[in-house]
């Protein structure tokens, strides 16, 4: 009797943990990306659109980078639990360009090709 009582009780207790563990995924399936548009109107050639892609996915919660040297836009979704977008423009500047209204770091800046500066 005693070990049956044992037994179920530990029945209970797994069932109990499958439940949290389950609860959790689904929550952690809920967060739902955005997409922004940054204007990065300093970008000059191949060589900026690299650089300014490799600054945003060395962010934690960035998903997809498209930085296009036409329309000086990189569109990013991101996480928005993990990243706003003023820390994508920080980045950027970061990087050596200017971001939407966030103007350029300058040392960064001075260290780039002098074909991008
Ligand atoms: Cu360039």
């Amino acid at each position: 009797m005693k070990t049956r009582m044992s037994f179920s009780v530990l029945v209970m207790l797994i069932l109990c943990l499958n439940v949290k563990a389950w609860a959790q995924e689904s929550k952690e399936a809920e967060i739902i990306s955005k997409i922004v548009t940054i204007d990065v109107p300093t970008i000059k050639c191949g060589s900026c659109v690299k650089t300014v892609s490799n600054a945003l996915k060395q962010l934690k919660g960035v998903e997809e980078v498209t930085v296009d040297k036409k329309s000086k836009t990189a569109v990013v979704k991101y996480d928005p639990s993990k990243l706003k977008v003023n820390d994508l423009e920080t980045a950027i500047s970061k990087s050596g360009y200017d971001a939407n209204e966030v103007k350029r770091d300058k040392k960064a800046f001075d260290e780039l090709d002098s074909c991008c500066r």
